[in-house]
């Protein structure tokens, strides 16, 4: 397969100055007509007018009017072109009935629906697909659809067709279109200059009832993005659409967002808290792209991270400032090194920017999304919030209606605070997690602290550079006063030391507070100054990591030692817990033990072959040691988080049924589910009718409510989404793959809804003992299910591929294991560019 790389760019030959479509849609055979004004690009000399286009049937083209004949091979066509502006026409058809690998024009559940980034809409007509090509697109839709959408303002419309006019110039990528029977939830929106403007979320009948928190969180999303970054809305109407079958989360299209329904659709009864927050983030997420995506797109997908990055961090700002800001940073890191960390540290490492690529759609990767907004946001440390806005006013002033890339990004940051980043660019070119090490002195009343920086060599990347980090340090007396407020270091050299002068006593640091950088930091501290700081630290992230650090090692010593669980650690959680000055969301936090993922990548950083079911038991015995230590307060602590009164999905009641539902699990290990049961009979929204499921799941007591649960919800796709995948996710590791080979055969599973697929296969990989069973079971159930899917969805397949990319952590069993169903995998006739671009990174 060919290879595509950043230093090979060129512009492409001509500029497209006006884009009109008809579509005559039909299941089967869709007519797609399209008329292109192209002009000759005064900047390119050598022009060679290609036109991308895959999968279609070219029924007839035309250059000003005059038929001609294109050479047409798999993935365009080419044509000799007149030396001046010249109207291209051609009619294609397609077949959205037969596109299950849901890019291009596709249907679901009867419903046309599109979805183009990143190069989908070569599969709906011929034309110039990629993102720095920007036209104006007229867009004509015929069809018996009740309704018939497209990007821009509404035209005419009438009996069998609808015209949408987008005024704002845009890559192909962002083109939409649906059409179907669907049923929608309006409101309005008056912009800060007075421009009023329609909202819509359409939904399939029946959905109506799961709109109106989306709708809420996208005004929010509105207001908050006129307040803090200065930034309208540009066009009349603004629709939101929800799709049953899509392989990510929600899509950007200008002035019609297409979002995955599990994304936007939201009851008391059906959504958990984290649906909703997640909700409320990814429609703010889409919202916010219209200005950091859309209106200023990239010039390339290896600048993708310029969209996404920024994007990423603006919904983290957006979420922080809704809800809680603490806890959201400790949600955010939690997720970084769940998902980030392992990708940054194994084969499939590569730069926030990366430099080649053979099939862009799976550089869609928690590097470029949360790396590249961790980017930002040491950014933003380093220059201040004062400069960094005055930055993105000139980005929005300078770019506006560009494709551009990182060096634009960087020179705005230059020219407006006058720093040089030269070094701050090693962020966006170096892959791999540096290690920051650190050791202090104390001597004559000044304190000392040395950093010392060091990447681990990552594929193709040998040699790293120092980076630029910022740390953001605070100091404590032993007694818990803070003599140093949070102050930043800017860290650049490969070693570095900062002395702080006058005091009396040595100090107590806090290191990395709020996670000021994405490194993984090390530093020997006593079981005792991190109890310390679980107590007093002032800043809530480095409390929390405290924390998460003593659980960790107790952890580990549990698993290599056989030790017994920490009892220093073991008493600080109890006095935390029983903290009724403490907020509930954080003591939850606190409370949920870290991943065993992450505890057998802490093992293998310390040279240590983690073992899958030592590590499992070692979770289990610390859970029912903490259980048993408490057991005496965990009805009154039980009792103290449960919520009255009617539902509401806010920061502040989410907190209560997160610590709810930590609380609920310790107590089913000592009542025998009691209180589980009774909360699952007497529940009035899904939050905790899924958190006292997960308990009596996970006790092995929830046969008969996991049959109510089905019998009370089949008929909903979304808690149905839960009703598989809490199966796999609370089996007991021996029964885990068996339990999910068993759901792949329930009527209601299918392997073409990419929702449905990940809800049972995304529980397995992460199910951590269960997947890595030292029979394979696991692995092979994954492998066979990745082959089937293949030639159906091959994004959503590659995609999958990554629950093998920790593979070399393990034991040489496991890893011969693993290695022979990734080379299954490889080895499958017909597989995808984009899986076998996958397996082949993992293997190698
Ligand atoms: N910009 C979008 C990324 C995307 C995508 C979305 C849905 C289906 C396939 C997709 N390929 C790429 C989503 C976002 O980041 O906002
Ligand atoms: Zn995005």
């Amino acid at each position: 397969p060919e290879t595509f790389y950043l230093k090979d760019y060129t512009p492409f030959g001509y500029v497209v100055e006006r884009v009109e479509l008809v579509f005559r849609l039909s299941p089967e055979a869709t007519r797609v007509l399209s008329k292109i004004r192209f002009a000759p690009n005064p900047d390119v000399s050598d022009r060679e007018f290609f036109l991308h286009g895959e999968k279609l049937k070219l029924i007839s083209a035309q250059i000003d009017g005059a038929e001609v004949a294109p050479n047409v091979t798999d993935t365009g066509l080419s044509c000799e072109v007149p030396d001046t502006p010249f109207t291209w026409e051609a009619e294609v058809e397609i077949n959205p009935k037969a596109n299950t690998a849901l890019e291009g024009l596709y249907m679901s559940n009867g419903m046309y629906c599109t979805q183009c980034e990143a190069e989908g809409f070569r599969k709906i007509t011929y034309y110039p697909d990629r993102p720095d090509v920007m036209s104006t697109f007229n867009v004509r839709i015929e069809g018996d659809e009740k309704v018939m959408l497209s990007n821009g303002n509404p035209g005419e419309s009438g009996e069998g067709f609808a015209e949408w006019h987008d005024p704002w110039p845009k890559p192909a990528y962002l083109f939409a279109l649906v059409a179907g029977d669907l049923l929608n939830h309006p409101d309005r929106f008056t912009t800060r200059s007075g421009k009023d403007v329609e909202l819509n979320i359409w939904v399939r009948p029946g959905d109506e009832g799961k709109c109106a928190f989306g709708m809420e969180a996208l005004k929010k999303s509105m207001t908050w993005d006129e307040e803090v970054y200065g930034r309208e809305y540009d066009l009349d109407v603004f629709n939101i659409v929800a799709v049953d079958d899509f392989n990510m989360g929600a899509m950007e299209n200008k002035g019609l967002n297409i979002f995955n329904s599990s994304c936007v659709l939201a009851s008391p009864e059906t959504s958990t808290d984290a649906n909703f927050e997640r909700i409320e983030a990814i429609i703010a997420h889409e919202y916010f792209h219209n200005w950091t995506g859309n209106r200023i797109t990239c010039r390339d997908w290896f600048q993708l991270c310029l969209k996404e990055g920024l994007t990423v961090y603006r919904d983290a700002q957006f979420t922080a400032d809704m809800r809680s800001a603490p806890v959201k940073r400790i949600e955010d890191v939690i997720e970084l090194r769940a998902r980030q960390f392992p990708e940054d540290n194994g084969p499939l490492a590569h730069p926030v920017r990366p430099e080649a690529f053979q099939e862009i759609n799976n550089f869609y990767t928690a590097t470029v999304y949360e790396k590249g907004a961790e980017v930002i946001g040491m950014l933003k440390r380093l220059v201040g919030d004062e400069a960094y806005y005055k930055a993105l006013d000139l980005y929005f002033n300078r770019h506006d209606g560009q494709a551009c890339t990182i060096e634009d990004w960087i020179k705005v940051f230059e020219d407006s605070t006058g720093r040089d980043l030269a070094q701050f660019k090693n962020w966006y070119s170096q892959a791999g997690t540096p290690r920051l090490s650190v050791d202090e002195s104390f001597e004559d009343g000044t304190y000392t602290l040395t950093f010392r920086q060091k990447t681990p060599p990552t594929p193709g990347q040998d040699h790293k550079d120092p980076k630029v980090i910022p740390i953001a340090v605070g100091l404590l007396t032993p007694t818990g006063d803070e003599v140093l407020p949070t102050t930043v270091l800017e860290m650049t050299e490969a070693e570095q030391s900062f002395s702080f002068e006058g005091f009396k006593t040595r100090p107590i640091p806090s290191i990395l507070r709020d996670f000021s950088a994405p490194v993984i930091l090390t530093r020997d501290s006593s079981a005792k100054e991190r109890a310390f700081l679980l107590a007093h630290d002032t800043d809530p992230f480095t409390r929390w990591e405290a924390g998460r650090e003593l659980a960790k090692a107790s952890r580990i010593a549990m698993v290599i030692d056989g030790a017994s669980p920490d009892s220093n650690y073991l008493e600080a959680l109890q006095s935390l817990v029983r903290d009724d000055h403490l907020d509930p969301a954080f003591r939850a936090l606190v409370l949920a033990p870290p991943t065993e993922s992450e505890i057998a990548q802490a093992l293998a950083d310390q040279g240590v072959t983690p073992d899958p079911d030592a590590i499992h038991d070692a979770a289990e015995t610390f859970a029912q040691t903490l259980a048993q230590s408490l057991s005496d307060s965990l009805p009154r602590l039980f009792a103290a988080t449960l919520v009255d009164g009617a539902y509401v999905p806010d920061a502040k009641g989410a907190g209560l049924r997160a610590l709810n539902g930590r609380i609920l699990g310790l107590l089913t290990r000592i009542d025998g589910g009691e209180a589980a049961t009774k909360q699952f009979e007497t529940a009035n929204n899904m939050t905790v009718q899924n958190s006292a499921l997960a308990c009596l799941l996970k006790a092995e007591k929830g046969d008969a409510q996991s049959q109510a649960f089905f019998e009370q919800w089949q008929d909903d796709r979304l808690v149905m989404d839960k009703w598989f995948g809490l199966q796999v996710a609370t089996a007991r590791p021996e029964r885990a793959p068996a339990i999910a080979q068993s759901l792949t055969e329930h009527p209601l599973f299918t392997i073409k809804n990419p929702n449905r697929f990940r809800a049972v296969m995304g529980a397995l990989a992460m199910n951590h003992a269960g997947f890595h069973q030292a029979d394979g079971s696991g692995y092979r159930l994954l492998a066979d299910q990745l082959i089937a899917l293949d030639p159906l969805n091959p994004q959503t397949t590659a995609r999958m591929c990554s629950a093998f990319q920790t593979w070399k952590r393990y034991d040489a069993g496991r890893q011969d294991k693993i290695r022979a169903e990734l080379k299954r995998i490889k080895a499958t006739e017909g597989l995808s560019r984009d899986t076998n671009e996958m397996v082949s990174r993992i293997l190698d």
